[in-house]
C-alpha cells in the first residue's frame, strides 16, 4: 500500500513537473484572437470610408490599433486564403490551390502545422468558431482532431443563416452545425452570426483566466445574403440604402460588428483587453456576383465595394486580394495609426509565434514578424516581394511594381465574356504607386522591369506544387508552352 502511495506520489511529482515544463514554455500570457470575415470588400468598413455601413466597433478596433492600407490576403478565394493565414505559408507550397468543395476528398495536410497546433503545444486553450473549410471528408481533417479544444460551427465552405439540418441529407447550405464533435440541434430562425457571436463570447468567458487563442471565422458576409429583421431595422433607422443588396450587406455587417463589440466588452469585463491581441481581416476581396452597369463604369460595385480597386474576388487584381486588415494589440502595436507598406495575411502566424519565442516549423514561413515594422524599429518594407495564384490568375509584386495575369479582361465578372484560355492571358505590368487602380499596363514602357519581375515570378512559381490536391492550377511555368 505504501509502495503504491509512493508510486502515486512519484507520478504526481512527475506530472506536475511535466505540466510546469509546459507552462514554462508560455513565455508570455498574451491572448490571441483572429477575427476573419468572409468576402468583405476593401470599401465595406467605416474606417475605409464606407459611410453607408455601420461598423462602430470595427472602426474602434482600427482607432485603437494599427490598420493596413495595403493589407493583402495570400489568395483571392476562401479556402487557400484561410490555409495560408493559419500556416504562415503560401498554401500552394503544400498543395492547396483551391477550395475544398462539398464533395472534396482531401483536407489540410496533417504534416503542415497550423497556428493552433503550435499554441496548444505552448499551453494555450484553443477555440475555433464559424466556418472550418479545411476539409471534412475524413475524421483527421476535422477541427477536434486538429488541436482545437473547442469548436462551434460548420465544416464546409458555406452555410445558410437561419437553419441547419442534423444530417447531410439537406442541401449543402444547411449541412450540420457542430459543437465540438457533436452535431447540434439548430433552432430554425436563429441567425447564424448571432450564434457565432454568442459562442465566441462563451469561449472567452470560460477561458479568460488562462492564455487562449480564438479563431473566429464568420461565414458572413458571404452568400446566401440574408439577415434577420432586427439588423435591417437598425440599418434603416440610421442609413439610407437604395440598392437592396447593399442594405442587406449593411445588416449582415452590423451583426458582425455587434459581435466585435460583445467580444471587446467581455475582454474588458475580465480585465484582459490590454493583453489580448486582435487581428481583424477579410479572407478575400469584394465578390462581384451582384452588380449593375454602374460597376463597369466606375470599377466599383454596388453591393460590396472595392473603393475603386480593379477586379473582384477570384482575381489577382487589387480588388480581389486587398482587404480590410488591422491589428489591435495594446502591449505591442501603436494605437491610432495606419501602416502603408504592404503586408499579407501569412504574416499573422510568424508575428504571433516569434513574439512568443516559439520555434518555427521545419517548413518555415513565407510571412514575416510584423512587430518590428509596426513599432517603427525597422523602417524597411516588410516584404521584398509577394506572390499570388488562383486558377489561371497569378501576380507578383516587388516594391511598387506588380505583374499580374487575369483570365478575364474586363473588370467585371457578370458580363458573359469568354474566359481567356491560359495561353491567351498576357501579363500586365502596373506601378501601384502611380496607378493604384491598375489601368495602365507599363510593360512596353519598362521592358527591363517587366523582364526582371517575370524572371523572379517564374523562379517563385516553379517552387509551388503543381496541381496539388486540386486539378487546377498548373504552375504557370510548366502549364504554358
Ligand atoms: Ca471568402
Amino acid at each position: 500500500m505504501k509502495k503504491l502511495f509512493y508510486i502515486q506520489l512519484l507520478f504526481f511529482v512527475l506530472s506536475t513537473s511535466l505540466s510546469a515544463k509546459k507552462i514554462k514554455k508560455k513565455v508570455k500570457s498574451t491572448n490571441f484572437i483572429i477575427i476573419l470575415v468572409d468576402d468583405m470588400g476593401y470599401g465595406d468598413v467605416g474606417y475605409h470610408g464606407a459611410l453607408d455601413m455601420m461598423t462602430p466597433n470595427i472602426d474602434k478596433l482600427a482607432s485603437e490599433g494599427t490598420y493596413f492600407t495595403q493589407g493583402y490576403v495570400n489568395c483571392s478565394v476562401c479556402g487557400p486564403s484561410r490555409a495560408g493565414l493559419i500556416s504562415g505559408r503560401y498554401p500552394a507550397k503544400f498543395g492547396i490551390n483551391g477550395n475544398f468543395g462539398a464533395n472534396a476528398k482531401n483536407g489540410f495536410p496533417n504534416d503542415q502545422p497550423m497556428l493552433q497546433d503550435m499554441l496548444k503545444e505552448a499551453g494555450y486553450k484553443t477555440g475555433a468558431v464559424g466556418k472550418w473549410h479545411f476539409g471534412h471528408a475524413k475524421e483527421e481533417f476535422k477541427p477536434w482532431k486538429r488541436n482545437f479544444d473547442f469548436f462551434y460551427g460548420f465544416l464546409v465552405g458555406g452555410h445558410g443563416y437561419f437553419w441547419a439540418d442534423t444530417t447531410y441529407n439537406a442541401k449543402k447550405d444547411n449541412w450540420p452545425i457542430y459543437r465540438n464533435s457533436e452535431i447540434v440541434k439548430y433552432k430554425r430562425g436563429d441567425y447564424l452570426t448571432d450564434k457565432f457571436n454568442e459562442e465566441a463570447v462563451g469561449f472567452i468567458e470560460r477561458n479568460h483566466d488562462e492564455p487562449f487563442f480564438l479563431y473566429l471565422a464568420y461565414n458572413a458576409v458571404h452568400y446566401p445574403w440574408s439577415v434577420s429583421e432586427n439588423y435591417l431595422e437598425r440599418v434603416d433607422a440610421n442609413r439610407e440604402h437604395h440598392f437592396k443588396y447593399r442594405r442587406i450587406l449593411a445588416g449582415m455587417t452590423l451583426a458582425i460588428d455587434d459581435g466585435v463589440g460583445e467580444i471587446m466588452k467581455t475582454l474588458e469585463k475580465h480585465g484582459i483587453d490590454e493583453n489580448t491581441a486582435i487581428f481583424f481581416l477579410s479572407d478575400n476581396g469584394a465578390p462581384a456576383t451582384i452588380a449593375g452597369p454602374t460597376a463597369i463604369n466606375t470599377g466599383d460595385h454596388i453591393m460590396s465595394k472595392t473603393n475603386g480597386l480593379r477586379g473582384y474576388k477570384g482575381d489577382t487584381y487589387e480588388g480581389g486580394i486587398r482587404v480590410p486588415f488591422l491589428v489591435k494589440w495594446p502591449e505591442e502595436v501603436p494605437a491610432g495609426k495606419s501602416y502603408i507598406e504592404p503586408v499579407i495575411s501569412i504574416d499573422i502566424v510568424p508575428t504571433i509565434t516569434e513574439y512568443l519565442g516559439l520555434q518555427a516549423p521545419e517548413t518555415g514561413y513565407d510571412g514575416v514578424n510584423l512587430l518590428p515594422y509596426l513599432k517603427g524599429e525597422n523602417k524597411q518594407s516588410p516584404h521584398d516581394y509577394m506572390y499570388w495564384r488562383y486558377q489561371d490568375d497569378y501576380a507578383y509584386r516587388k516594391g511598387d511594381w506588380k505583374l499580374t495575369w487575369n483570365d478575364q479582361e474586363k473588370v467585371f465578372h457578370m458580363t458573359k465574356d469568354k474566359v481567356l484560355d491560359k495561353k491567351e492571358i498576357k501579363p500586365k505590368l502596373f506601378n501601384l504607386k502611380n496607378d493604384p487602380y491598375e489601368r495602365h499596363d507599363m510593360k512596353e514602357v519598362y521592358p527591363d522591369k517587366y523582364n526582371e519581375l517575370l524572371e523572379e515570378f517564374n523562379a517563385m512559381d516553379s517552387q509551388m506544387s503543381d496541381a496539388g490536391l486540386f486539378k487546377v492550377p498548373f504552375n504557370r511555368v510548366s502549364g504554358v508552352e
